[in-house]
């Protein structure tokens, strides 16, 4: 386990539902790992992954470190041979997140990254209909992805800074997912994108000196390949918005909603009827079931997805097929290419097309 922060520990948590053990963690020094080793249930802590490496014959590498840290600490996994999982952004531009996806195709390897908000049953629900055609042809989707955790100018993360988060914050932070959710339920692809972004905050805390070089929301319009239309809002400053992800796909003949926040409930709309379907593993598609672990009205959540995440990677990594669904280095790469049309059509106020 690389990385002993929010994610280092969630990951770890899913390592061990999963059946694995965390034979080794890295961070940011060597004193941070031991202190963190504990919470992480991690057998030993290293200096840096270049000793993990060398002394532990690990199965997979999970980097959860900063994003401007991704490629290398990857790249060192595939070298020992270890599969790996990555979290988003797999790279702070396209062109070295494309690489780090070659880099696992050529050796191999099995190679994950946690868009995890797929794993929530009730969105496995409203791909699994909408493939089915309940909705009809899919002609317009919209929603939203609200925080406020970098409301104030006092807020501050190592996300601030460009050269350690990417160019894009925003909407390479949480912008990633909404697109990549957008994608995996509805089979289609953005083709291009017209962007605003706006910072609201030209200096913050103690991260940077001088001007803040990231965003802190964007405003998108696409198209998809299949020719539905649609806009997102993706914000880091909605006051009272603490992870607010909203994705509304509307087709010829209904619509779902579904919000991260309220996941174990998906809105369908009809002309004639609308109705919330609940996460009952009684009643949801055995593709959607597969992910309700228990009755309903027993709520599932966040940590829940990261498990099932890590599940579908390891049996992956045991059965050498990758489940429906998984998140992969290929989707990684994808979503570093929307980051990079997003930035400029932001800076240059144009369209500019998404490559393939
Ligand atoms: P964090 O700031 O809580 O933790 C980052 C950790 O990186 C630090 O605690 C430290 O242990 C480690 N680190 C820093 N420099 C290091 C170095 N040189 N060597 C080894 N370790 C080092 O950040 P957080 O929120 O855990 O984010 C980490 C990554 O996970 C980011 O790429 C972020 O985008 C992603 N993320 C993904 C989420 C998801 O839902 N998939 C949710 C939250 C974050
Ligand atoms: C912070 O914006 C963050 O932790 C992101 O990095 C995650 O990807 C998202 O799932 C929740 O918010």
């Amino acid at each position: 386990m690389i990385g002993t922060g929010f994610m280092g520990r969630v990951h770890s948590r899913a390592a061990e539902v999963a059946g694995g053990r965390v034979v080794g963690v890295v961070g940011s020094s060597l004193e941070r790992a031991e202190a963190a080793r504990p919470d992480l249930r991690a057998e030993k802590a290293f200096p840096t992954v270049t000793d993990l490496l060398d002394a532990v014959d690990v199965d997979v590498v999970h980097v959860c470190t900063p994003n401007d840290l991704h490629a290398e600490m990857t790249h060192a996994a595939i070298a020992a041979g270890a599969h790996v999982v990555c979290e988003k952004p797999l790279s702070t531009d396209a062109e070295t997140a494309g690489a780090m996806a070659a880099a696992a195709d050529a050796a191999g390897v099995v190679a994950g990254v946690p868009f995890v908000y797929r794993f929530h049953p009730m969105v496995r629900e409203a791909r699994e209909r909408v493939r089915r055609g309940e909705i009809g042809t899919v002609v317009l989707a919209h929603g939203s992805y609200l925080q406020d955790w970098m409301l104030l100018p006092s807020d501050d993360n190592w996300r601030v800074d460009a050269e350690r988060g990417g160019p894009t914050r925003a909407f390479g932070d949480i912008g990633s997912h909404w697109c990549d959710l957008l994608e995996f339920v509805t089979g289609d692809r953005i083709t291009k994108v017209s962007a605003q972004s706006s910072t609201i905050h030209p200096s913050r805390g103690s991260t940077l000196e001088g001007p803040v070089d990231t965003e802190d929301a964007v405003v998108l319009q696409f198209a998809t390949h299949a020719g539905a239309i649609g806009s997102a809002v993706i914000s880091q400053v909605s006051a009272g918005r603490k992870n607010r992800l909203l994705l509304e796909v509307s087709g010829t003949a209904g619509t779902f909603s579904f919000d991260q926040e309220n996941p174990e409930l998906l809105w369908y709309g009809g002309r004639e009827r609308s109705s919330v379907l609940v996460r009952d593993p009684d009643t949801l598609t055995p593709e959607a079931a597969r992910f309700a672990r228990v009755p309903a009205g027993h709520p599932q959540g966040y940590q829940d997805c990261f498990d099932h995440f890590v599940a579908d990677t390891y049996a992956a990594i045991d059965d050498g097929t990758v489940p429906d669904g998984l998140p992969t280095f290929a989707d990684g790469a994808r979503a570093a290419r929307i980051a990079d049309a997003v930035v400029t059509s932001a800076a240059k106020q144009v369209w500019i097309d998404v490559v393939p």
